[in-house]
């Protein structure tokens, strides 16, 4: 029986078609947004900062550099000098090898020659073959000057990216979301009434015509409370949940990130911090019709989000993200959900900022499925229960698309 488990957990692993519910990829058709390459995966935010700490320069020397230098320094301090141990690192070493490429023997070089920097729906339509995805879901923000011109230019987006309107400056300070707004010609005052937030709620409609998002989403500090006296309340109670009831969109919260606590770092200078789950808790018990998908940062609020999702059947818990993304705490926080929700929720999202990093991510993510889910149904069968192929296949799908597919009535 225990190797029967394993091998049909595996089969199943091996085929499901995953979609990919949270990433930071465009398509080939947004042209300056896409992201592929040796160069784009060396330079990642998470190797920067481990280059960093490693190899004794500051980050200012090291933004000096051009792209094509960075990535150099970064293969010279994490892999010719040392080995490639940590999560991101032996990323490249996975999506090297899916490549054909052996890092140790062919260098920065053979993973130069092996991948394709330029956009191109052949390459990624390869990449996404290689890494056993079906769809993936991208981070839209509709006061980015670069992604606005591509969205409005109205040309279709190729049907493998589905979109999710971020909102992270509408939940932040309002002064700031002013400016913003002004500057693609929406204007509201400072008092933030009732006429600003109808502007900011017809100005957000606008954009889920276009975009037509599977979800809105924000990302948020550890202090983040609901309900407050400030704007950022007004702005989920009066734009942001009126919008998810009337268009039956789900929200996702991403809680825990306190940026750039290093801004030397740029991009790779946030870092996370115990949040207040009680804002999640007011949210999905004073909106029992609108479905919430959380994600939460650090590893101590993980037991408290699953003991509040067994409370409420509108909250989703997705994924092990960004600083909970590794080997050791993916199989914590997994085995956890499963054994207190069943398999209720989404197993993993890659946040992929270039493309090839859903080879890697996922990889890995098949290699947790696998994990948790061969002791689960072993243990199951021993408990007395006959275990059948079909019934793993079934719950596979449910943890890396259908659960997420079925919240998001995109099915
Ligand atoms: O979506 C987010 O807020 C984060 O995932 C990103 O800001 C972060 O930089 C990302 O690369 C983490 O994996
Ligand atoms: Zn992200």
């Amino acid at each position: 029986m225990e190797s029967s488990i394993s091998t049909w957990v595996r089969e199943a692993v091996d085929r499901v078609q995953v979609i990919d519910m949270h990433t930071h990829l465009f398509p080939p058709s947004f042209a300056s947004l896409w992201r592929s390459g040796a160069d784009g995966v060396l330079t990642y935010h998470y190797l920067i900062a481990e280059a960093i700490r490693a190899g004794g320069r500051s980050p200012e020397w090291f933004y000096a550099l051009p792209p094509r230098e960075q990535a150099a320094w970064v293969y010279e301090q994490l892999f010719a000098r040392t080995s490639p141990l940590s999560e991101a690192a032996m990323g490249v070493v996975a999506i090297a090898r899916a490549f054909g490429v052996d890092l140790k023997r062919d260098g920065i070089e053979g993973l130069r020659a092996a991948l394709q920097d330029e956009p191109s729906d052949a390459y990624a339509e390869r990449v996404f073959q290689l890494a056993g995805v079906d769809r993936v879901v991208m981070t839209n923000d509709p006061l980015d000057a670069t992604e606005r011109a591509h969205w409005l230019d109205g040309r279709p987006v190729h049907p493998r990216y589905l979109a999710a309107l971020r909102l992270d400056p509408f939940l932040g300070d309002w002064g700031a979301l002013r400016e913003r707004l002004a500057a693609v010609g929406v204007s509201v005052s400072s008092a933030a009434d009732s006429a600003d937030l109808a502007e900011v709620r017809r100005f957000l409609e606008g954009w889920i015509a276009r975009m037509r998002p599977v979800y809105l989403a924000f990302s948020a500090p550890p202090e983040f409370a609901y309900p407050t006296d400030f704007t950022a309340s007004r702005v989920l109670d009066a734009c942001i949940l009126p919008l998810c009831r009337e268009y039956g969109l789900p929200l996702a919260l991403m809680i825990g990130v306190r940026r750039q606590v290093n801004p030397r770092l740029r991009e790779a200078g946030d870092a996370s911090g115990r949040a207040n789950l009680t804002a999640v808790l007011r949210l999905a018990s004073s909106n029992p019709e609108v479905r919430f998908f959380v994600t939460v940062l650090s590893r101590e609020d993980q037991h408290e989000l699953v003991v509040l999702a067994r409370k409420f059947a509108n909250l989703l818990p997705f994924g092990c993200w960004w600083f909970v993304n590794t080997e050791t705490l993916t199989r914590e926080i997994s085995a956890l959900r499963l054994e207190l929700l069943g398999p209720t929720f989404v197993l993993q999202h890659s946040d992929a900022r270039v493309l090839e990093h859903l080879v890697y991510k996922w990889r890995n993510a098949r290699a947790l499925a696998v994990d948790v889910l061969v002791h689960k149904y072993t243990q199951l069968a021993e408990a007395g229960w006959p275990v059948t192929r079909d019934e793993i296949e079934r719950v596979v799908k449910r943890l890396f698309r259908d659960n997420f597919l079925e919240a998001a009535g995109a099915v």
